[in-house]
């Protein structure tokens, strides 16, 4: 699970039937934020692994403001963003990670950051 760019970690997803995650409610959400809390607390804090970042599946590349998960770009309805996001810091933040540092709330950042993800597999299509 190393940090990859975001169209490589939605690619990755896709060559194992998966997805990157996405949060469709608080459950879930809650959920993942207790494995995720977890992982950090018992992660080795060598400098090297970045264990506080992952990508979703969320993106506003297609329409900036419309918020879509990928790969089938269905709009968000559940939203769980950290307080004053998304904001398009300097208009290039397309791409939406979670983060420790605010309880995995999600964050828009550059598409092109090099952070961790997590794939995530369908038991059932429902959108
Ligand atoms: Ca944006
Ligand atoms: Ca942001």
């Amino acid at each position: 699970m190393s940090p990859r760019y975001f169209i490589f970690a939605q690619q990755y997803c896709q060559a194992f039937n998966s997805h990157l995650i996405r949060i469709d409610n608080q459950i879930e959400f809650h959920f993942i934020q207790g494995v995720l809390n977890e992982l950090y607390q018992t992660a080795p804090k060598d400098g090297i692994h970045t264990v506080s970042s992952y990508w979703t599946a969320a993106n506003d590349i297609m329409k900036e403001g419309y918020w879509v998960w990928s790969p089938m770009n269905v709009p968000m309805r559940y939203t769980i963003w950290m307080e004053s996001e998304p904001n398009n810091y300097k208009g290039q933040e397309n791409c939406a990670e979670i983060n420790y540092v605010r309880q995995f709330k999600m964050n828009d950042v550059d598409c092109e950051l090099k952070i961790s993800f997590i794939c995530e597999i369908y038991r059932k299509m429902d959108r």
